[in-house]
């Protein structure tokens, strides 16, 4: 018996590759994470970006318990299963009048796990509208299977260091807009082709993503990365075992941050991302 969703959504996910919207959180939560992240880019001087924007749910004790919100690893589990690894994670802030762009991608480019059974869950601290640049997604596109990429779009903004572009017949697949309100979310497999607009409304539009996945998968490639257990067991040991956060920011902390966003990053470069730190 699924946790969550019922049988229609777990087959239009399986069919399609996206679920939206979701209840996450609620919309108070959503406004108090906004708050909060503001404070952190206030206090880096005004940008959120480089190590600190890459799996942050190992340094900010809040963002653990966001990442773990029983709500949302019930969604998880009806789509996965019951064992859950907490693999990455990263913000999308645009701001209102923001020319930021996301060109069409897989998550799946520089993850490389095999299978490709990642997804990703989206979720909106502001509102997510067609105006503000929601994501945009492909149907169906997560049987295409991983994809080459063609030319990087290496505009500023592109708000992928990679600049990463799909190599697929974009018109051949209507796009979907995934709408959201603040705590709601939107998943996506790691395959499912997906980029977005630039905002063209007053207010920002942030969303916050959390990337989980089974943790029988391997992944392409000789260098090892981490993940956080964050529901039933690992029987594989394929990924180092992160710890979550006591607090935020402790020494302990900050160092296993950015040890396991180096073996993130290694993993990248690996898999053949040149433009890592493009936005450091
Ligand atoms: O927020 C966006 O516009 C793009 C998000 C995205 O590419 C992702 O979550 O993988």
């Amino acid at each position: 018996m699924p946790l969550s969703l019922s049988q229609d959504q777990i087959d239009l996910y399986n069919r399609d590759g996206y679920l939206f919207p979701i209840r996450a959180v609620s919309p108070e939560k959503a406004s108090e994470t906004r708050k909060r992240l503001e404070r952190i880019e206030a206090e880096m001087g005004g940008r959120f970006t480089g190590i600190y924007r890459s799996k942050f749910y190992l340094r900010y004790r809040w963002a653990y318990e966001l990442a773990t919100t029983p709500a949302i690893l019930d969604v998880v589990e009806d789509l996965i299963g019951p064992d859950i690894l907490l693999y990455h994670n990263t913000t999308w802030f645009k701001n209102g009048g923001d020319q930021g762009y996301v060109t069409w991608h897989q998550d799946i480019t520089y993850f490389g796990h095999e299978p490709p059974d990642v997804l990703s869950v989206w979720i909106a601290l502001t509102p997510a509208t067609e105006e503000s640049g929601c994501m945009q997604v492909l149907p169906g596109t997560r049987h295409e299977g991983p994809l080459p990429l063609t030319t990087p779009d290496l505009n500023d903004r592109n708000m992928l260091p990679s600049g990463q572009l799909v190599d697929f017949d974009i018109n051949s697949v209507e796009p979907v807009s995934m709408p959201l309100k603040p705590g709601e979310a939107s998943i996506h497999h790691a395959c499912t082709i997906h980029g977005s607009l630039p905002n063209m409304s007053d207010d920002r539009r942030m969303g916050i993503t959390f990337c989980y996945h089974a943790p029988g998968l391997k992944q392409r490639g000789e260098r090892r990365t981490s993940a956080l257990l964050v529901r039933g067991e690992d029987r594989f040991g394929r990924f180092d075992a992160e710890l979550p956060p006591e607090a935020d920011e402790t020494p302990a902390t900050i160092t296993r941050h950015e040890a396991a966003v180096a073996l993130y990053r290694g993993k990248e470069e690996e898999l053949g991302k040149k433009t890592v730190s493009r936005f450091d």
